[in-house]
């Protein structure tokens, strides 16, 4: 048989009839459905499955090559990926919108309404997991053979809902339609072992004897960069039971039992982030981290095995990235399985190890770092325990030649101490098993050598760096923003959809008035579309001639959504008190989900509800003041208010909020920032300049000293009667008549352990909003801004970001950004 038996009929389609055609080819003979009979899902399940189809050689032609020349991977575990919807991005990504377009026309179909009813994958939380979706969608750009590795969780994050102005939490099931977007590889299957212990076998080998063996099955999604040259692979694992029921407990009549471990399997992929602050739920947490890790290592070195023959090579094949602590268990299960599977010894595993694995933190919170009681750490993964101990030994060694002076018992990874660092140290085992350990903006990075990592940093120095988080512009303003990405191609051009820091191009054009024109009614289509959307989820009428105030991001009292709704109030007061003075009109809008179990956070939503009930519909206040919390925030709804913002709110505590993202996604689609030194909006500022960014506050190291020198926030609400005034309403229960004191605690937490800066804050932060008015005020300077904002932020690409990680961390290769600029003219 000749190489030439294998090829398939293409697929590949670029004209609208030939799209038409394959969409109805797959609505009957892959979905199975009568065109005359089908709904919207079928139509939509259709298309994914075209789409999808013009994806597989493209995926197969980039994995073929990644073989043949013997390239370099990247590997990329994460517990989470947001990758949210992925059919408007692919198709854009392809250059089919045209076609699709057309072809569903002929069908009698809106694309429009099809993309909506793709289901938003919802694997993550925040941050972090819409990072390492972003990085997947760069690395795929620049042709990075690279897999993401992580959990199929049959449901994502809950789905978010409002109950009288309270969160309400219901499970979110985005496979119910199935995720038609990838393919199972039920013969990809690795056995995880849990539990048991430790022995020893003839030879003086350590052997595990675990208890429990559970499955992880693989699925795939492929994962196209810009104009599809490149597909790389998210591949997912579920869970699955050794043994689907057991027969014997089955044929007596005890079918509860003939289930159960199969149900227990079965939970490890069920839920994300269960909550862990039982022991159960800690348990579950371990398993499921060491679970996909476990599987996604066995894997890799499955693959590299199959071509090549010494593991020592390992380090020259693969890089392996650890997206924060959560698979830091890579570590040790990395060195067991080159040990205990391949017969390497403990010192080359280790150093193959290192020189493999490389560690991003994305949080300096203490209690955000993972630690696991010696307990629970032994009886789930006593093998683990034994590799980790004699990690610690030679880590030890080391910190005691490096420092003389160092306190020891603060740098081991094991910790036999009773307090709170009691266990194992999860952040000290990445640190001290990878040869990289990256903050995620340069002020983090600095922080991190501060504070958490001061010790390590002493005893590895170098080994710490920051590499400066970024987005990707094709999802997050060339195909969520079609009005201002079709001006900007209008008038530069399409090279910076690949290359962002070409957007600076228009940043002469902030000076034509005409262009700030068409850039305002570019703004002004996408705040109608939200304002309709606004109306009809919430019922509330708002204005889009009012600025568009914007607060997206998890509800945490670090990220002080409360500043933002008592500033609301502040407002609020004022207008009433001279309701005839010439007042800025806003809608502030919020939306973010509360960790289930955080109390103070899910308060903090019913306020902004409470407040909003009050103000939306006081006919006083009118137009001038609308709150709008838009429930069940998640990458599909970023979509559409980011392009309709006008202000960018990023007001977290200085040196708490490591990065964020979502300021470089706002600032691209033109909106203006009002922030804290915090984070990358330390480098935003830097990059579109003092004069178009509204700055305010403590900073990181005023933060850091008052929290030296104690802070008296009760003095500081004394001292200023409007902060007083508002907190008095919130406490006395002006928004809460039907129970006063629901709020109490909110108002006691300000006055007495205001951990946040909230008081602290306050007053700047409504200066600087007042400053913000008197701008807005002025169009033309605010538009010319705007534009400067959009112009300047290109540096806050995610391919720059793959490209410093490429260099800096990995040892790999990538194509200079003029090899895009060539392929686009
Ligand atoms: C249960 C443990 C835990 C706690 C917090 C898991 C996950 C989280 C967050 C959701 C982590 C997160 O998203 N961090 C964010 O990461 C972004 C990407 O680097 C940063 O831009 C944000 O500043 C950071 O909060």
């Amino acid at each position: 048989m000749d190489a030439n038996s294998f090829a398939p009929p293409s697929r590949r389609i670029s004209g609208a009839e030939d799209m038409r055609r394959l969409i109805v080819d797959k609505l009957v003979y892959s979905v199975g459905k009568d065109p005359e009979h089908s709904v919207r899902q079928d139509w939509s399940a259709a298309l994914i499955l075209a789409m999808r189809d013009q994806l597989v050689d493209r995926w197969m032609a980039s994995t073929r090559k990644a073989y043949e020349q013997d390239q370099k991977r990247v590997y990329y575990l994460s517990m989470e990926f947001l990758i949210g919807r992925l059919l408007r991005d692919t198709v854009i990504n392809l250059g089919l919108e045209e076609p699709v377009r057309e072809a569903l026309t002929m069908l009698g179909r809106d694309y429009e309404e099809i993309l909506r009813s793709e289901p938003d994958a919802a694997l993550g939380n925040g941050g972090l997991g819409r990072l390492a979706a972003c990085f997947l969608d760069s690395m795929s750009t620049l042709g990075i053979p690279a897999h993401g590795y992580g959990i199929r969780y049959e449901n994502g994050l809950f789905r978010q809902s409002l109950d009288d102005g309270w969160q309400a939490e219901e499970p979110e099931d985005w496979l119910n339609t199935g995720h038609n977007w990838e393919f199972e590889r039920p013969e990809v299957v690795y056995q995880i072992p849990f539990g048991g212990s430790v022995g020893e076998d003839a030879s003086g080998k350590r052997v595990w004897q675990a208890s429990e063996v559970i499955l992880a099955s693989a699925f795939d999604t492929p994962i196209a960069g810009w104009r599809g040259n490149h597909v790389n692979t998210l591949r997912l694992w579920a869970a699955r039971p050794a043994k689907r029921i057991d027969l014997a407990s089955f044929n007596r009549g005890d079918y509860m039992s003939a289930m159960a471990s199969a149900v227990r399997a079965e939970t490890i992929s069920r839920v994300l982030y269960p909550d862990d602050t039982t022991d159960e739920g800690k348990n579950l947490r371990l398993r499921q981290e060491f679970f996909f890790t476990s599987a996604s290592l066995q894997d890799l070195l499955r693959r590299f095995l199959s071509t090549h023959k010494d593991l020592r090579q390992l380090p020259e094949k693969m890089a392996i990235q650890l997206n924060d602590t959560h698979p830091a268990i890579a570590v040790a299960e990395l060195m067991r399985l080159l040990v205990d599977t391949h017969g390497i010894g403990m010192d080359a595993a280790y150093q193959i190890t290192r020189n493999t694995l490389s560690y991003t933190n994305h949080t300096l919170m203490p209690e955000a770092l993972e630690r696991w009681s010696l307990t629970l750490f032994g009886a789930v993964l006593p093998r683990h325990l034994e590799i980790i101990r004699w990690i610690d030994e030679q880590h030890l060694r080391t910190a005691a030649a490096a420092q003389r002076s160092l306190d020891l018992e603060r740098v081991r990874i094991v910790d036999h101490g009773n307090g709170n660092g009691h266990g194992v140290r999860m952040g000290h085992l990445a640190f001290v098993g990878s040869h990289r350990v990256n903050g995620v903006s340069a002020l983090h990075a600095d922080l991190m050598k501060q504070t958490v990592f001061k010790d390590l940093d002493a005893v590895y120095p170098g080994r710490i760096l920051g590499v400066t988080n970024g987005v990707t512009p094709r999802r997050w303003l060339h195909s969520c923003n079609k009005p201002l990405s079709s001006l900007l191609i209008e008038t530069i051009g399409e090279a910076w959809v690949a290359d962002l820091e070409a957007i600076d191009a228009v940043e002469p054009f902030a000076d034509d008035a005409g262009f700030r024109e068409r850039f305002r009614a570019a703004k002004r289509e996408n705040k109608e579309k939200l304002a309709a959307e606004i109306q009809q989820r919430l019922g509330l009428k708002v204005s889009p001639d009012v600025m568009f105030d914007v607060q997206i991001k998890r509800m945490h009292e670090y990220k002080r959504q409360l500043l933002n709704i008592m500033e609301a109030i502040a407002y609020y007061f004022a207008i009433r008190a001279e309701p005839e003075k010439d007042w800025t009109p806003r809608l502030k809008i919020f939306a973010g989900k509360a960790a289930p179990g955080y109390q103070m956070a899910k308060l903090i939503i019913k306020l902004i509800n409470d407040v909003a009930r009050a103000v939306n519909s006081d006919a006083v206040v009118g137009d001038r003041l609308k709150i709008a919390f838009i429930p069940n925030y998640n990458v599909s709804l970023a979509e559409r208010i980011i392009p309709a913002a006008d202000l960018s709110e990023q007001i977290s505590t200085a040196g708490m909020e490591a990065s964020g993202t979502g300021n470089m996604k706002l600032a691209l689609n033109g909106a203006l920032t009002i922030g804290t030194l915090d984070g990358a909006n330390v480098e935003i500022c830097e990059r579109v300049g003092e004069d178009n960014i509204h700055i305010f506050g403590l900073t990181a190291e005023e933060v850091a000293n008052y929290r030296l020198s104690g802070y008296d926030s009760r003095a500081v609400i004394e001292s200023h009667p409007v902060l007083k005034s508002v907190l008095d309403a919130i406490g006395s229960g002006v928004f809460s008549p039907e129970e006063p004191g629901r709020f109490r605690a909110i108002v006691d937490r300000l006055t007495y352990d205001d951990y946040f800066f909230v008081a602290a804050d306050f007053a700047a932060y409504l200066d600087t909003q007042r400053q913000v008015d008197a701008a807005f005020a002025d169009e033309e300077e605010w538009s010319r801004r705007a534009i400067l904002n959009t112009a300047r932020v290109g540096w806050f690409s995610a391919d720059r970001a793959i490209r410093d990680y490429a260099r800096e961390i990995w040892g790999v290769d990538t194509p200079p950004p003029s090899a895009f600029a060539e392929a686009a003219e």
